[in-house]
């Protein structure tokens, strides 16, 4: 879209680039797969500045009688709205197959969370940003933190090694770095 005179706050924070980090999780083999493919995808969408965390294993968020997941974040340059990545994470999540049941929190082939978009706070009906629990879940802070160590919350103003430090014992979810090659090659 041509920019004329008239655009709008919005049309402008939205064609301005920043990084977004999103967040991957899998609880249904082959967890691997799932993560790598969704990589692979968001890589051949948006390749510019795209970096992968280490891939975590960690217990069911608040103690969830469930599978063990898989979790990394990863991060990359963008100048799309939110509305527009959230369509692009959708797709790429049916297209691995993920059943949408009614079951809040329920197991998952492959979710895929925005957690941040540079300094953007964006609250609308579908799109929370930064992620509504981010502050809580140490699974979306340990590999933030592979990202970037100094990342600042633009709406708790404190730096994500603060807040990790916060989360009680009881909403802990352990993360455990594996060793695998493979889910970090794009970053060369
Ligand atoms: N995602 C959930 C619920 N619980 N637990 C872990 N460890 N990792 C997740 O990604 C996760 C969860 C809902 O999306
Ligand atoms: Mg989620
Ligand atoms: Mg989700």
């Amino acid at each position: 879209m041509p920019k004329t005179k008239g655009t709008s706050q919005k049309d402008k924070r939205d064609s301005g680039l920043r990084t977004v980090y999103l967040a991957l999780g899998s609880n249904i083999p082959p967890r691997k797969y799932y993560m790598l493919e969704s990589i692979k995808a968001l890589h051949k969408w948006n390749p510019d500045r795209f970096r992968v965390s280490k891939c975590y294993v960690t217990r069911p968020y608040m103690g969830l009688d469930q599978a063990a997941y898989f979790n990394c974040c990863v991060s990359f340059q963008t100048g799309v709205s939110g509305i527009e990545l959230l369509h692009t994470i959708k797709q790429i999540e049916d297209n691995l197959g993920r059943k949408r049941e009614a079951v809040k929190w329920g197991v998952r082939s492959i979710d895929i969370d925005i957690l941040f978009m540079g300094s953007d706070i964006i609250d609308i009906p579908d799109l929370t940003v930064p992620h509504y629990d981010v502050s809580n879940r140490d699974f979306f802070l340990m590999p933030m933190l592979d990202l970037d160590k100094t990342f600042v919350n633009p709406r708790t103003k404190m730096l994500l090694s603060e807040e990790i430090e916060k989360i009680p014992q009881n909403s802990r979810t352990y993360p455990k770095a594996i060793r695998t090659t493979k889910l970090c090659e794009l970053n060369n």
